[in-house]
């Protein structure tokens, strides 16, 4: 009996499913396997049922002899202990991101004479109307607002890039590139940060866009996405005014806010002290972030807290003693930052907090010491990876360079080949 070996990486099945297993019983013993979810996330395929839940539901599927889990988006793991003569899947994993994949698994049945099959795929209403929904419920907020959790637990490092409008929100949802070894890997989550807020608008980072206003470009951007958001709160202002705008950005499916120590005017922090900045006493900080526990809702909403003590040259003994304080009054992260142009500060505090925090997560900002790498940074025990700024700082000196070009030669065509073709920029919005 010949063995015959699919990957489905779904929650719900559809006829296209139903048609590979029909295929495949043609060809022998039916072996389902079931991406791990931390493969899944990487496919840009975020699950929402669990690992057990899927594999129960292949499980019961008429024609399925047997589920495994497939732990190797390439396929390794799982070709090197089944063997299976045959790989069957949808013809669409000819084209697109998943073409690197199929040449991967081609290789390795070809090394023992397996075969792959591709069935075409299919796309009918069925299929359409099932996508559609799935993409729905990703952007539901209960579904939305937890994954940021979800994600600290499946991930060695929760990898995030800022966004400021739909469209910047658009290409964090959507890029999905090919890694040297073959592998996919996309952004998890979106940054909201104040300082692209407010210049994007023309104002300074001062906390003079007001929350109405940052609600307003966060509402943008999940209404063409689906990936959780984290919002850069500032200083949370008021703690009066903060455990209302816990309650509203709850309730509108974000994930976490992250508030910072400061109080008074509030800068950006890489001005570092080259302006006053105050840092807030660990007491009345320790009050705020406390407020803000008690007055939301839901259990997977987090509250981030950030130490300035390092970006205000207070050392690493305040940075520390403030850590486990905010921990202790219920912060559920500690955000550090630092201006340095290296990252050794950085990992002295990580290293320090993890002797005695081993779990409360850490996130950081790596906009100067921008050398450091994810790996290096999960190492030292960072979660979260916040990429803070780089899309805004890209698309201005673009526009600016084309706004230039155009007023010094009177009209637009010396722009255009550094232009996104006019075809493309229409097609660019799927309508629903
Ligand atoms: C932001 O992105 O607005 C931040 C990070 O708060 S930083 O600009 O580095 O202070
Ligand atoms: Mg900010």
């Amino acid at each position: 009996m010949k063995t015959v070996y699919t990957c489905f990486c779904t929650d719900v099945i559809h006829d296209g499913h139903i048609n590979i297993i029909n295929h495949a019983k043609e060809y022998g013993r039916v072996v389902v396997g079931c991406l791990s979810d931390r493969e899944m996330i990487r496919c840009t395929k975020f699950p929402t049922t669990s690992e057990e839940e899927r594999v129960a539901l292949y499980r019961s599927l008429d024609g399925v002899d047997e589920v495994v889990m497939q732990n190797d988006m390439l396929y390794d793991d799982v070709i090197s202990t089944i063997h299976p003569d045959y790989v069957i899947h949808g013809d669409n994993w000819k084209e697109g991101s998943e073409k690197s994949v199929r040449e991967h698994v081609k290789k390795l049945l070809d090394e023992y004479g397996g075969q792959i099959i591709d069935v075409p795929y299919t796309y009918n209403e069925n299929v359409r109307k099932v996508d559609q929904k799935l993409k729905e419920k990703l952007s539901m907020s209960e579904y939305r607002r937890k994954r940021l959790r979800q994600l600290i637990e499946m991930t060695p490092i929760v990898k995030v890039m800022e966004a400021h409008s739909g469209i910047t929100g658009l290409i964090v949802e959507k890029t999905v590139v090919e890694e040297d070894n073959g592998r996919l890997d996309q952004f998890d989550a979106m940054w909201v940060s104040s300082l692209c807020d407010s210049t994007e608008k023309g104002k300074p980072d001062i906390e003079l866009v007001d929350m109405t206003s940052r609600q307003r470009t966060i509402a943008d951007i999940m209404e063409v996405t689906t990936k959780p958001i984290i919002l850069d709160g500032d200083t949370g202002g008021l703690t009066e005014h903060f455990v209302y705008n816990v309650r509203t950005l709850e309730r509108m499916g974000v994930s976490a806010v992250i508030i910072e120590d400061k109080t008074g005017l509030k800068k950006n922090s890489l001005f570092g002290t080259e302006v006053v900045q105050t840092q807030e006493t660990i007491e009345n900080f320790c009050e705020k972030i406390a407020a803000g526990k008690k007055a939301q809702l839901s259990d997977d909403f987090m509250i981030i807290a950030r130490i300035e003590s390092l970006i205000l040259e207070k050392g690493m003994e305040d940075a520390l003693e403030r850590a486990f304080a905010f921990v202790k009054a219920g912060a559920d992260g500690i955000m550090i930052h630092s201006r340095k142009k290296d990252p050794a500060e950085i990992f002295e505090f990580c290293d320090l907090f993890r002797k005695q925090d081993p779990k409360t997560p850490i996130v950081v900002v790596p906009t100067s010491y921008n050398q450091v790498t994810e790996d290096e940074l999960a190492a030292h025990g960072v979660n979260i990876v916040i990429y803070a700024n780089q899309l805004l700082r890209a698309a201005f000196p673009a526009m600016q360079k084309t706004a230039e070009l155009i007023l010094r030669s009177h009209r637009a065509l010396e722009a255009d080949s550094q232009l996104m073709p006019f075809g493309d920029i229409i097609r660019l919005i799927d309508e629903l």
